[in-house]
């Protein structure tokens, strides 16, 4: 719950990348606290909230996990659009999966919101026999994109919490504590957008 004087950022988060990288499962991780050894495919999109309580501040996820098939990438945009964060996931176990994140990264890059925080999320790292994608590139790639990587697996529950903490950290961050007076300046507006505040 909100403590008195705790601001509460209500933000919207997508889910981009390869269908099977693991998005629908780490949010069902991450706000149901379940793993399924045999996801359903996720048609078009799904809907999931969550929140998280820090010490600065109460972010409520508004979460859209997107189905990443391709029939699906003209949809993409509305996922997206004035969303305050983006995890794009691939797949250790697959190149191919990372090719496909870093083409998401692209697109999210041209769409020109500086404000984005974005993870790069390197997924089912309880798979480390049958790696592809070493934690070198993901990392060299996210940090020359802004992004922050973490190694995740929604089978273990490894760094899921951490994820989410660390994006709900950096909107808090981000977040004008008080916007004052009449003057809103275009950067307090266009953060407006962003979130929405409730406190
Ligand atoms: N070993 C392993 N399998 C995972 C992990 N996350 C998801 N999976 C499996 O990968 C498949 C695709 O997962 P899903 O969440 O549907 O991927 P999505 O298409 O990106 O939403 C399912 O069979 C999951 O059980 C993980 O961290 N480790
Ligand atoms: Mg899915």
């Amino acid at each position: 719950m909100a403590r008195p004087g705790n601001k509460i950022i209500q933000a919207k988060l997508v889910l981009l990348g390869d269908m099977g990288t693991g998005k629908t499962s780490l949010v069902l991780r991450f706000v149901k606290g379940q793993f399924l050894d045999h996801q359903e495919p996720t048609i078009g999109a799904a809907f999931f909230t969550q929140i998280l309580s820090l010490t600065e501040a109460t972010v409520k996820f508004d979460i859209w996990d997107t189905a990443g098939q391709e029939r699906y990438h003209s949809l993409a945009p509305m996922y997206y659009r004035g969303a305050a964060a983006a995890v794009v996931v691939y797949d250790i176990s697959s190149k191919d999966t990372f090719t496909r994140a870093k083409k998401w990264v692209e697109e999210l890059q041209r769409q020109g919101n500086s404000k984005l925080v974005m993870a790069l999320v390197a997924n089912k790292s309880d798979l480390e026999p049958k790696r592809e994608v070493e934690t070198e590139e993901g990392e060299q790639f996210a940090q020359e994109n802004g992004m922050f990587y973490i190694e995740t697996s929604a089978k273990t529950a490894e760094n899921i919490n951490e994820l989410f903490y660390e994006i709900a950290k950096r909107l808090a961050k981000a977040f004008p504590s008080k916007p004052t007076g009449m003057n809103l300046n275009n950067e307090v507006r266009d953060r407006r957008k962003l979130f929405c505040c409730l406190g």
